[in-house]
């Protein structure tokens, strides 16, 4: 019998109250069955939110130093359990375990910032334009965040938002993907032994159109950050802003590779490979598109089909695995769907372009790795997000063509350009509409501690990560001291002598 997995709400873990559960099944071999983890109710996310609202009142209070230290041990767990919860994480979504690896160590990365932030938090002293008087702002913590998370980085996402929000002062509701409970409940584990006060966090389980949705629209849950597809981050959003809430949201890509006449080819091979194929192309930074200059479009097509044919696919757990499975099989049905549109839209299939059958292969949801050449800018899968192992190839004549085919596309969150002369490059830097550009490295591999997120309908402005993220969990609080003794009227004393 698998294992009932629990919430973790109110300090305790506990069965959800409508006594139903899922399914967890590893996607490489889907006769494993990880656990069964609740189909939470609206009455667990009341229960929660009640519980996170005391949480609140607590950890506000708690200094951030002291707030930062508790993320510091976060961090410490998460080395000494790293390759434990890889491991765990590729059972889980399965993902290559390089790639679990690097999945724990942007969360360690993310906890030993926010340990750090603790002792600076920086608010600002400035000059008032009156005499004897101190004008200052600084940040006080805001309440219950509702943290709602995918499956592609089951550890990475939520440590992006919960670690900031969390040294900020404000009590947790995480809602991990149904695909990844799994990890959800190994971090609030490692949360809780690293000492943070129980009603802190609150994990929920369950369906985002049922216990999602009770976090979102519950009024006593003022920020709320999602990480997920612009369809559902559009209907979060119309809900927050009718209730006045602050969100958060990244959504989704579709990243252009661009390679120019002078790139470095086996460079930009490497590059398109990794960017196009890691995480099976589930990453929202995943190069989906490939602008070729026409001086080299043919000969890197001709190297590209060699080795994208040759990627090893099996489980994420076995070391010579290159690419793992997708996530599910309606996913995976998806990307099917989008190669028979491609074809239809006039795209040639170069490698790939079916489901991956054979030995281990037949018992989990793999595809193989596929680059439709002859695409055109318009189609359908030139224009619209995947999240597969698919990649559309397309040809142009010159740099300011390959801008306007990247930044004709509704998403914005990354981009890269393999050039060696160095002004074409700065000049695409400021070209390219996208949140990150990557010059000579692939569209993915964002670091913790910079600023991530996208333009368009990518994202609603907010980053996360680096020193952004902290504005968005915490409220400015400005303050005026005026030590003159008499009145003093701003804009209108201003130049009295
Ligand atoms: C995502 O795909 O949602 O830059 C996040 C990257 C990773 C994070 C991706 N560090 O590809």
């Amino acid at each position: 019998m698998p294992e009932n997995f629990k919430n973790f709400i109110a300090g305790e873990w506990v069965a959800p109250s409508t006594g139903n559960y899922f399914e967890n099944r590893n996607p490489a071999d889907w006769n494993d069955v990880i656990g069964c983890f609740p189909r939470s109710g609206p009455e667990d996310a009341q229960r929660a939110i009640a519980s996170a609202t005391r949480g609140f009142a607590q950890w506000s209070k708690t200094p951030a130093p002291l707030r930062g230290a508790v993320l510091q041990r976060v961090g410490e767990l998460l080395v000494q359990k790293k390759e434990a919860i890889a491991r765990a994480m590729t059972r889980e979504m399965g993902k290559v375990l390089a790639e679990t690896r690097g999945d724990v160590q942007e969360g360690i990365d993310t906890a030993f910032y926010a340990a750090s932030e603790g002792r600076r938090l920086f608010g600002r002293v400035v000059p008032s334009e009156l005499r004897d008087k101190w004008a200052m702002s600084y940040r006080r913590p805001i309440g219950v965040a509702g943290i709602i998370t995918p499956f592609n980085f089951p550890m990475a996402i939520p440590t992006w938002k919960m670690f900031p929000a969390l040294l900020c002062g404000n009590a947790v509701i995480f809602k991990p993907a149904e695909d990844v409970p799994h990890t959800g409940h190994l971090l609030v584990e490692i949360l809780l032994e690293a000492g943070l006060p129980p009603e802190v966090i609150q994990l929920l389980h369950g369906q985002g159109s049922v216990v999602g949705r009770a976090v979102i629209e519950h009024p006593e849950v003022p920020v709320i950050s999602f990480t997920g597809s612009t369809e559902t981050g559009s209907a979060i959003g119309a809900t927050c802003g009718r209730l006045h809430k602050r969100l958060s949201l990244e959504m989704g890509g579709k990243n252009a590779m661009i390679v120019m006449d002078d790139a470095d080819l086996d460079l930009a091979l490497d590059g398109v490979l990794w960017g196009a194929f890691g995480t099976t192309g589930q990453r929202c930074t995943a190069t989906s598109r490939l602008i070729l200059h026409e001086k080299i479009h043919d000969r890197f097509l001709k190297m590209l089909g060699d080795r994208a044919g040759k990627l090893r696919l099996g489980p994420g757990l076995e070391e010579k695995t290159e690419v793992g499975p997708l996530i599910h099989e309606e996913s995976r049905q998806k990307v099917d769907s989008y190669v028979g549109i491609g074809k239809q839209e006039g795209a040639t299939v170069l490698v790939g372009g079916a489901t991956a059958t054979g030995g281990a292969l037949d018992r989990g949801w793999f595809y193989q790795p596929t680059v439709l050449a002859g695409v055109k800018p318009g189609m359908r899968v030139e224009q619209e997000e995947i999240f597969g192992p698919v990649l559309s190839a397309i040809k142009v004549s010159s740099l300011d063509e390959a801008v306007r085919v990247n930044n004709d596309v509704r998403y914005g969150l990354s981009s890269s350009l393999y050039t060696r002369d160095v002004n074409a490059a700065f000049r695409a830097m400021s070209e390219l509409d996208n949140g990150i550009t990557y010059i000579n490295a692939p569209t993915i591999g964002a670091e913790a501690h910079l600023p991530f997120g996208g333009v368009k309908q990518t994202g609603n402005g907010h980053r996360e990560g680096g020193w952004e993220v902290y504005d968005f969990y915490s409220e400015t609080k400005v303050c005026y001291v005026d030590y003159s003794g008499h009145l003093q009227r701003a804009q209108i004393d201003t130049y009295t002598e």
